[in-house]
């Protein structure tokens, strides 16, 4: 398959200014015609070429005269040779949005039909130069069965509607703001709404939406609430107002992202839509308001100002992720967040920054551009937004996003274009920070602290490496902003305000003087640049800053090093000294000022996988045995404080405060530690928990707690919760999830069992993601020694590939990891990777996936 370069961009030899297109919908046959008006781009005699995938046309005319042989096809595309400099182009084809089982393009989920485009959809859906600086002004005309299709929906303004003969209606929908093909989006069904509307901050009143099927109406009540959020919040902290009347958002159940950002018209995975305290966690409440939050702001950030080429997805994603970042944490506690957002860019992008698929933020080549909606591209991306304006600083910051918006309101843009408009705003001189761009790979940093034992001086030395990664065997120093402070040893206080040093060159010395008692270093405060530290800090200096460390986030950091210290010294000596942990931890379980959620997150051991990622040879055995034997020795030791504190937590009745929810998240946190203490009663006391919980936080939190232990409650539990919860689809795909995250039993038996369940199916990605990519990131039992964790999941990406390849692209990145496992693992690693890539009729994305891991 073909490698698409950035370099080679050059703008588009044709522009699309105006589209209308006309869809006879039906779930069998789809009739679409479209009228694109084109217009010659500069000078040149290049053809016009269309571009398609699985689509034929049915007819072609220019400017109103069906053309016979001024076409041809090439390959996939239709390309047309044209005299003048403006035509009128209409083509038609017929679809089969019920057998699309790749849901790209236009597809049929649950009685359906819906769209999606991003990042090459369109083309499956009509000829059209499918690239995201052609934008054009959008009619769209539905006409469909009235009774199955009641509702007809698209991008911007309803303009028309009505009945027509043989049971049939149409609607006609206008989109008055230019945009790029892949935000183009339609949705006929029997849907019902949830109708609310907001006051902009110029006094506008915007009629939003959210459909669903209307037994799913109760559920949308915490979506709207987020969406009225994000719209206040966007006009306070960005000054961007919504610009359309209308803002609709659809649920579906089959989707293979998380959600999609067309104008006026969002179209999202059911389980970031639906919620209500019976069915859905905290977690799941947050991931809502998060995401929600994340499309609307892409309303800005994305639509109004897109991308110039695929290339540039980090321009719209990274800073879009750090925006619905900054909204959730000013909704709640924004220590927690962080936490939370660290230990996902740890647990996803670290290990693929590391691995054979690194890439920058801005990738250089691709083969599938799907294959780069990646934890790089959104969560590294955030980073390095978030870093620019703690060197900005919030105003310069800010004064750079509006030069961004208003310079760019309307066009394609580029991840340039954003660092200029910064660089204009602030008078700062970004050079090298333009490395975050370009240079892949996580850079290490050690610091280390030698001051005078009674105070006085100290002489901080930084120096930093970033490894190599595909492609870039040698990299430039990148500026690393770094929060600085020192502890008084003694007295636990700041010695002088806190600073901010940019490590911008591979070594440097920072001098401290004045300093009244002995410093201990607190470093990378709020995790302020997402790199690895390595420190000469000793056990009791972390253990001293996870005890009075007034940055929530370096406290629990501290305790993290802690953790991770006494871990892998665990993991090369055999033996765990657990003493400073199980002090440090006692310690955070009783001091009054912390609040539960926060302690909830410290008390936490690192995952298997993080202490995997600071090892050069996994071995998964000896990490999960050390890790389990340090969470025993925690659970005995500290028995009567689990137990106290489990009683305290108690949840009363449901609210959804963040009081409530951290201390729903420390009592499971506590209930995890009493079923490993040795306690003989944990199992009933996880059974009660289970029975007379009045939400799913609770509940399954206790059954997580039973699946990971050994008890008769254990199987009773997971019967029952599916018996109780098999008609919710979002439900289920939590019981399928908890059975192949468990850490106890035949864990590889009973995945492989449990694909042959009746309610197991994939075809449906959030079904295929509960059971096979939940189980292919449990880092034990995916790495089963006999190597049928492998094969299991070999074997599901070569039947997920026949029909949805993207998805099946996204089972690879477990098994690419082979480099870092002890030798018989790799090499039953590399032999189902070769497995794959022998097999016939590989997509390009699973293509480039495996062959990039093989490499
Ligand atoms: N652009 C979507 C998002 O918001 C993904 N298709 O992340
Ligand atoms: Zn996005």
């Amino acid at each position: 398959p073909a490698i698409i370069r950035r370099e080679d961009y050059r703008a588009p030899d044709w522009l699309v200014p105006e589209i209308a297109l006309d869809f006879r919908l039906d779930p069998a046959a789809t009739r679409v015609t479209a009228r694109l008006t084109v217009r010659r781009n500069g000078v040149h005699t290049h053809p016009l070429r269309l571009d398609g995938d699985e689509i034929a046309p049915l007819s072609v005319s220019v400017d109103g005269e069906e053309l016979h042989d001024a076409w041809r096809m090439d390959g996939p595309a239709l390309v047309i040779d044209l005299a003048g400099d403006d035509h009128l182009i209409e083509t038609e084809v017929q679809l089969s949005p019920e057998t699309n089982s790749k849901l790209m393009g236009l597809y049929a989920s649950g009685g359906l039909l819906c769209t999606q485009c991003e990042a090459e959809g369109f083309r499956r859906i009509t000829f059209f130069p499918d690239r995201p600086d052609v934008l054009s002004r959008y009619t769209v005309r539905m006409e469909a069965d009235q009774a199955a299709f009641p509702v007809l929906l698209s991008n911007g303004d309803h303009v028309d509607g009505g009945e027509l003969a043989g049971g049939r209606h149409y609607a006609l929908w206008r989109d008055p703001f230019l945009k790029p093909c892949y935000l183009f989006a339609l949705v006929a069904g029997d849907l019902a709404a949830n109708r609310d509307s907001f006051t902009t901050m110029s006094g506008r009143n915007i009629d939003l939406g959210i459909w669903v099927r209307s037994a799913d109406l109760p559920r949308t009540e915490h979506a709207m609430d987020a969406l009225k959020a994000s719209m206040a919040w966007d006009e306070r902290t960005y000054g961007r107002e919504y610009d359309l009347a209308v803002f609709n958002i659809v649920a579906v159940d089959d989707f293979n992202f998380g959600a999609m950002e067309n104008k006026g018209l969002n179209i999202f995975n059911s389980r970031y839509i639906l919620a209500d305290p019976e069915t859905a966690t905290d977690g799941d409440y947050d991931a809502i308001a998060g995401v929600v939050a994340h499309e609307y702001f892409h309303n800005w950030s994305g639509n109004r100002v897109t991308c110039r080429d695929w290339f540039q997805l980090s321009l719209k994603e990274g800073f879009t992720v750090f925006r619905d970042q900054q909204f959730s944490a000013d909704q709640g506690s924004a220590a927690v967040k962080r936490i939370e957002d660290v230990r996902a860019l740890r647990a996803a992008q670290f290990p693929e920054d590391a691995g054979p698929l690194a890439h920058p933020i801005r990738p250089e080549s691709y083969i599938e551009i799907t294959n780069f909606y990646t934890a790089t591209i959104y969560n590294k991306g955030a980073e390095i937004i978030r870093m620019l304006k703690l060197i900005l600083g919030e105003e310069a910051f800010r004064a750079g996003t509006d030069l961004y918006f208003e310079r760019h309101d309307g066009q394609a843009a580029t991840c340039e274009d954003f660092v200029t408009a910064m660089e204009d705003a602030s008078g700062a001189d970004l050079t090298h920070f333009r490395r975050w761009y370009a240079q892949a790979g996580t850079p290490r940093v050690k610091a280390s602290l030698i001051a005078e034992p009674t105070g006085g001086r100290a002489r901080l030395t930084l120096s930093q490496t970033v490894p190599p990664t595909p492609g870039q065997d040698t990299k430039q120093p990148m500026p690393i902003p770094l929060r600085v402070a020192l502890l008084g040893a003694q007295s636990g206080k700041p010695l002088g305000p806190e600073r901010l040093i940019v490590l911008d060159e591979a070594e440097s010395e920072v001098l401290f003087d004045g300093l009244s008692e002995a410093p201990v270093l607190s470093i990378n405060r709020g995790f302020s640049a997402p790199i690895c530290l390595e420190t000469d800090r000793s056990a009791a200096d972390l253990a001293f800053l996870s005890a009075h460390d007034p940055d929530p986030f370096a406290r629990y950091e501290a305790m993290q090093q802690l953790m991770l210290d006494t871990l892998l010294a665990g993991v090369r000596t055999g033996t765990v000294e657990s003493e400073s942990v199980v002090k440090a931890v006692r310690n955070t379980l009783t001091d009054p000022g912390l609040d539960a959620a926060f302690v909830g997150e410290a008390v936490l051991l690192p995952s298997e996988a993080f202490i995997a990622e600071q090892l050069d040879e996994i071995d998964p055995d000896a990490i999960a045995e050390v890790r389990e034997s340090l969470r025993r020795t925690l659970g005995t030791e500290l028995a009567d404080l689990w137990q106290e504190i489990y009683a305290r937590n108690r949840a009363n009745r449901y609210e959804y405060t963040p009081s409530a929810k951290g201390s729903r998240r420390l009592r499971s946190v506590a209930l995890g530690y009493i079923a490993v203490s040795g306690d003989e009663d944990w199992a009933s006391l996880a059974l009660t928990q289970y029975r007379d919980a009045d939400n799913m936080t609770d509940t399954i939190g206790a059954l997580g707690v039973l699946t990971n232990n050994a008890a008769p409650e254990r199987e009773q539990a997971l019967a029952d919760f599916y018996e109780r919860y098999r008609a919710d689809p979002l439900v289920i795909d939590k019981w399928f999830t908890t059975q192949a995250l468990a850490s106890h039993g035949d864990t590889v038996g009973t995945v492989e069992a449990l694909a042959t369940h009746p309610d197991f199916t994939i075809a449906n990605p959030n079904r295929l993601r509960s059971l096979v990519g939940a189980f292919a990131v449990n880092q034990r039992a995916f790495h089963d020694p006999s190597g049928r964790g492998y094969r299991f999941v070999a074997d599901m990406v070569l039947a997920v590939d026949k029909l949805n390849p993207q998805a099946a692209a996204r089972l690879i990145p477990s098994l690419g990891r082979w480099r870092k496992f002890e030798p018989k693992r790799q090499a039953l690693m590399q032999a189902e990777l070769r497995r794959i890539l022998d097999a016939p009729g590989l997509s390009k994305d699973v293509f480039e996936q495996v062959s990039k891991s093989l490499g």
